[in-house]
């Protein structure tokens, strides 16, 4: 079929088409078994960190805009809750506070107040760690702590205006996640709980659905709080309450850890937490992994994202980043949130190439060359780190 097709082309002036085949998800299999949480993922697009951290495969990214659910990372900090808790999914309930009316709500109440859908990029903080010469504690994500998600549930403002908006003085918005916290330590040094800036209500959403299916237990079913453009940490799973409040958390996930500490000190809560997440693009393929490049065309592509901001152009190297192509976005366009998808077809020669993307976002940032050290190794979006080399026959 290939070689057919191919000597077709041929005819047509196109010889030297690359016949390779772009394997979504080919790799070997995961050396270590899916755990239990996500057994039902793709033990071919995964890769098995352990039984609570789970990245998706450079290759299995494909070509299109949305990650399949069976392809998404996992990370979870603390054991997931019991999966009897979806068992009555309607039944869920949240508490809200920092309102003028505080009261608990339950999924089945949230359902009646407003259904709105958004896509987002959903990564860890930590995506990109696996680059640090450092090498920071914590899982060494390369790409695939990533994904590209549609949210469905309520927005988060409408909520919080049916309890009749927020209280005096508040600045924080503040997830508390509903996992079981074990015993004999310090509630605080365990409870996933996360604050960000009041700002973000406006986008916020409370999901019970995502990829056009109820939200499992591995991604935080029932319920979810989804803080689009902001690091997937502030995205609180199994929500369980919901609060303005006038400060940050003093849980320890979010008062010491996910901050952005010089190497060799101790985090704290006066360095910058991970928020909002930066400009940042990488290439899914072709990839040094999957099989013999000929000479000839290949179609460069990979995915842009830029936190808040709309992607406003990528660029692409195919020397290590002396020179740089305009690649083209592809659609479809599902909003700021989104990431897009570029490609740039290029005519590549027998010999080694380093290829390289960099996405500008709409007020202009381009995406660095070198990453921020840090001690926990978070905000990798060094261009340099995520460049490729494949070698070409
Ligand atoms: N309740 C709760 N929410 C959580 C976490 C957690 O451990 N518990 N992990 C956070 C982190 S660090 C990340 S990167 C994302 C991972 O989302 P995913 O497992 O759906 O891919 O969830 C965030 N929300
Ligand atoms: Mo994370």
């Amino acid at each position: 079929m290939l070689a057919a097709s191919a000597a077709g082309l041929g005819a047509l002036g196109l010889g030297g088409l690359t016949t390779q085949a772009h394997a979504q998800g080919a790799a070997a299999p995961a050396a270590k078994p899916l755990p239990s949480l996500a057994a039902w993922k793709d033990p071919k697009a995964m890769i098995v960190h352990s039984s609570s951290t789970l990245e998706t495969r450079r290759a299995a990214y494909g070509t299109s805009v949305i990650t399949p659910t069976n392809r998404l990372f996992v990370r979870n900090n603390l054991p997931a809750p019991d999966a009897s808790i979806l068992e009555q999914r309607d039944a869920w309930t949240v508490a809200f506070d920092g309102v003028k009316n505080p009261r608990s709500l339950t999924v089945a109440d949230l359902k009646t107040l407003g259904v709105e859908t958004v896509a987002t990029v959903l990564q860890c903080s930590g995506n990109g760690r696996g680059f640090f010469p450092s090498k920071p504690s914590g899982t060494p994500w390369q790409v695939g702590a990533a994904g590209c998600v549609l949210w469905s549930g309520v927005p988060l403002r409408t909520v919080i205006q049916v309890l009749g908006g927020a209280e005096e003085g508040v600045a924080y918005l503040t997830g508390t996640g509903g996992e079981k916290l074990p015993e004999g330590v310090d509630p605080l040094s365990v409870l996933v709980e996360r604050s960000v800036p009041l700002k973000a209500l406006d986008d916020a959403l409370l999901a019970w659905e995502m990829n056009g299916e109820p939200l499992p237990l591995a991604h935080g079913g029932p319920l979810r709080l989804i803080v689009p453009g902001y690091q997937g940490v502030n995205n609180v799973k199994y929500v369980k309450r919901v609060a303005l409040t006038a400060e940050q958390s003093r849980a320890g996930i979010m008062a010491n850890r996910y901050r952005m500490a010089p190497p060799g000190t101790k985090g704290n809560p006066s360095q910058p937490s991970v928020w909002e997440m930066g400009v940042k693009s990488w290439i899914n393929g072709p990839l040094p992994d999957q099989g013999s490049l000929r000479a000839g065309w290949v179609q460069i592509h990979g995915v842009a994202f830029a936190g808040t901001r709309a992607v406003r152009a990528v660029e692409v190297s195919v020397d290590g980043g002396k020179n740089w192509q305009q690649a083209q976005l592809v659609g479809p366009d599902l909003g700021r949130f989104a990431w897009r998808q570029f490609v740039l077809p290029v005519q590549l020669s027998a010999g080694t190439h380093m290829l390289a993307s960099r996405a500008i976002d709409s007020a202009g940032n381009v995406q660095p060359e070198g990453r921020v050290d840090n001690l926990e190794g978070y905000n990798n979006a060094s261009w340099q780190d995520h460049a490729i080399t494949v070698t070409v026959a």
